[in-house]
């Protein structure tokens, strides 16, 4: 373990890539605006044995019935807020269902690199946004776990997309009492209805680190 941990005396580091998935990225079924250029950032930092000593991929991972898809409620279209047990959900098209291309890694990115995989979003009715907990707020993912168990205090995040998958990843890791970067440079956003500028806001405020 080296010396120089970033903000935290003794604790690893952890690197966090989320949801860098073939249907976030262009062509694919919930595209992001030039997603596909966090690939080659996340992939530099993969290969960072200096700085990260443990390296998570998230998968959004959606059995076809899930009730984040639009055409699974009926007389509402994607991109729609509809109200379900634990609040609001925005409705999108149908994504990354599990074992389809849409839902496998981006093809360049670096997936040998990672030390764990974590999959997310699989129960029907629940959607899941953050690698910590369910869109319920009180549903594990198991992540905090697993990143406690190996000594990690400290996590930097990329991937996709900004204003959702990665903004709830870093509230809830900020949350959970980690130390959380979020790299912006390595990061791209859907930006539904002023939703970055939210997820900026929310990420400043629960004390996340945000830079480039
Ligand atoms: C995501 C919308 C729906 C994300 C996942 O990875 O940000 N966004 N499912
Ligand atoms: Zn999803």
């Amino acid at each position: 373990m080296s010396d120089t941990t970033p903000g935290s005396a003794a604790g690893l580091r952890a690197l966090i890539v989320i949801d860098v998935q073939n249907d976030f990225c262009p062509g694919g079924a919930l595209a992001v605006a030039d997603g596909d250029a966090v690939v080659p950032v996340a992939n530099e930092l993969l290969s960072d044995a200096d700085a990260f000593d443990v390296r998570v991929l998230t998968q959004d991972w959606h059995p076809p019935d899930h009730l984040s898809f639009a055409v699974n409620n009926p007389g509402h279209e994607p991109y729609e807020v509809i109200e379900v047990s634990y609040g609001p959900q925005v409705l999108w098209p149908p994504h990354c269902v599990q074992g389809s291309d849409g839902a496998a890694f981006h093809p360049d990115l670096a997936t040998d690199r990672a030390d764990m995989i974590v999959r997310k979003g699989f129960r029907p009715a629940v959607d899941s946004y953050s690698a910590f907990f369910e869109n319920d707020q009180t549903t594990p993912t198991g992540l905090d776990g697993y990143l406690r168990a190996r000594g990690v205090e400290s996590l930097t995040m990329v991937g996709l997309a900004t204003d959702f998958c990665v903004r709830y990843s870093a509230v809830g890791g900020a949350g959970l009492g980690y130390d959380v970067t979020v790299a912006l440079d390595g990061c791209r956003a859907i930006d539904l209805d002023g939703s970055l500028d939210g997820a900026l806001a929310e990420m400043a405020s629960a004390g996340v680190n945000v830079t480039g």
